[in-house]
């Protein structure tokens, strides 16, 4: 964008002899108040009619008539203005996710910034950084916008080059739907990104849900489950899309891919494999491990993203899917092709994991956390519980938001939280403002510590153990980021002083 403008207004001044200044409000009315430096984004939220699949048309809600909203791509560091106008008949607010945003800036309605009301515009502006793959979403009545669609992608390109280039970038976003048109897919209830320290443990866990799925068949009124206002998930996409409408990948044979793998959705855990190939994961929650992991599956705990890198080298044509229950049948399929293998079917998803590497906390070693200093932590216990007998009431330490206690910290203190689950699901507990190391899952110390923003806590007992540095000051929201979580008060905020 900046180089296109400056060639806009060089060609105007030339064309017309005008000074510059002019011809570029004449041409370009957006960029005559844009502060040098800056760069301007605009996101329009309003309802659309999306097309998840061919014959499953559903009123949504889009930034820029999209679903996801568009990518923003941004240099480490840059300067970026972000107007925000709402088109809807309800308020919204945007949350820039793993992005260290002052905060003001951070779109939370009732902490960091009132509710952008219909018709009105807001003014996101803050330094992107840091590096790697974020994303965007509503935070306001977030069960519902984010349902219907409200979140994108946000890649931030580092300073430095990456260490392992790829030839070409995907972005895929994926995400659950509820639209009453189909049968409802089983919840993700445990949790799995954790990996509960051994392969065996997982897959237990993960018959159990399968299980769970039996009993939890039929759908409600209004796509609403009986028990609960868990909405009845049955579609699934990848950008927007479900299978068949997914779009193809075509690759090229030595081409080596860098996939940006996005959970945007509300309830499920996804698992992602790419049939033939190994996946060689390099970063989570876009934030570098020291080497990469090579798995052959990948489990995505709601908010969190992976990038892998693909070296397409089995010609043919494979799908690229999730091996969970009924997700791939449910849309969450794309055909990746070689050339002459266009029109080729490819095998139908294997499902059984059994006998695959997955991917979990314990493989990744991390860098080191910027700002994380030697010295002595204070530390938190947070229980996370409810959701007992089908209770929608979701606690921290037996308290529903705004009734938790918060963190309070000063600018420069080390904060360790211990979260323990002692309810029946697994909680992606997500951080504002800062990145944390996830030092230990289920009562393993991990080998290196994992930088990330959202950490899955598994169900039954299960743990995680973060620290961080408080660096960014201001009010920041702890929750969990499945929103029916959140809004049944599982939060609590983190004051930096
Ligand atoms: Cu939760």
């Amino acid at each position: 964008m900046t180089s296109r403008r400056r060639f806009v207004g060089a060609a105007a001044t030339l064309a017309l002899g005008a000074s510059a200044t002019a011809a570029r409000r004449r041409l370009a009315p957006a960029w005559a108040d844009e502060p040098p430096g800056v760069r301007t984004i605009r996101l329009e939220t309003r309802e659309v009619l999306w097309e998840l699949a061919p014959g499953r048309t559903i009123r949504a809600m889009a930034y820029n008539g999209r679903i996801p909203g568009p990518e923003i791509r941004a240099r480490e560091g840059e300067r970026l203005r972000i107007v925000l106008t709402n088109a809807l008949s309800e308020p919204t607010t945007i949350h820039w996710h793993g992005v260290d945003v002052p905060n003001a800036m951070d779109g939370v309605p009732g902490v960091t910034q009132k509710p952008v009301q219909p018709g009105e515009t807001f003014v996101y502006e803050f330094e992107a950084r840091p590096a790697g793959t974020r994303w965007y979403h509503t935070h306001a009545t977030e069960h519902r916008q984010l349902d219907l669609g409200l979140a994108g992608p946000f890649v931030i390109e580092p300073a430095a080059p990456e260490p392992l280039p790829a030839d070409r970038e995907v972005t895929l976003v994926l995400d659950d739907w509820a639209t009453g048109a189909g049968p409802a897919l089983p919840p993700t209830r445990e949790g799995v990104a954790g990996g509960r320290g051994e392969p065996g443990g997982m897959m237990s866990g993960m018959m159990g849900r399968r299980g769970m799925g039996g009993m939890m068949g039929g759908r409600g009124m209004g796509g609403m489950m009986g028990g609960g206002r868990t909405p009845a998930y049955d579609t699934m996409t990848i950008n927007g899309k479900a299978w068949p409408a997914t779009e193809p990948l075509r690759v090229r044979r030595g081409e080596r891919l860098r996939l940006r793998l996005i959970n945007a959705s509300a309830e499920h855990t996804h698992v992602l494999r790419v049939a033939g190939h190994a996946l060689r994961v390099t970063h989570a929650d876009g934030n570098p491990l020291a080497a990469p992991v090579e798995v052959d599956a990948i489990p995505i705990a709601p908010s969190e993203r992976y990038d892998a890198l693909l070296h397409a080298e089995r010609p043919g044509a494979w799908f690229l899917y999730c091996t969970q229950p009924g997700h791939a049948d449910a849309g969450e399929r794309l055909a990746i092709t070689y050339p002459g293998h266009e029109g080729a079917a490819p095998a139908p998803p294997a499902l059984d994991v059994s006998g695959l590497r997955l991917w979990h906390y314990g493989l990744g070693r991390g860098r080191a956390l910027p700002g994380v200093t030697p010295g002595a932590a204070r530390t938190w216990d947070l229980t996370l519980g409810g959701g007992m007998m089908g209770s929608d009431r979701w606690t921290i330490n037996g308290k529903v938001y705004p009734d938790t206690d918060p963190l309070r910290l000063r600018r420069g203190e080390r904060a360790r939280v211990r979260f323990v689950n002692m309810s029946p699901e697994a909680h992606p507990m997500h951080l504002h403002g800062q990145s944390f190391a996830v030092l230990g899952v289920n009562g393993a110390r991990l080998p290196a510590p994992l930088v990330k923003d959202s950490v899955d806590v598994e169900a039954h007992m299960g743990s995680v153990v973060v620290e961080f540095a408080a660096h960014n000051l201001g009010d920041w929201l702890l929750h969990c980021h499945k929103p029916m979580h959140m809004e049944g008060g599982m939060m609590t905020l983190v004051t930096i002083r």
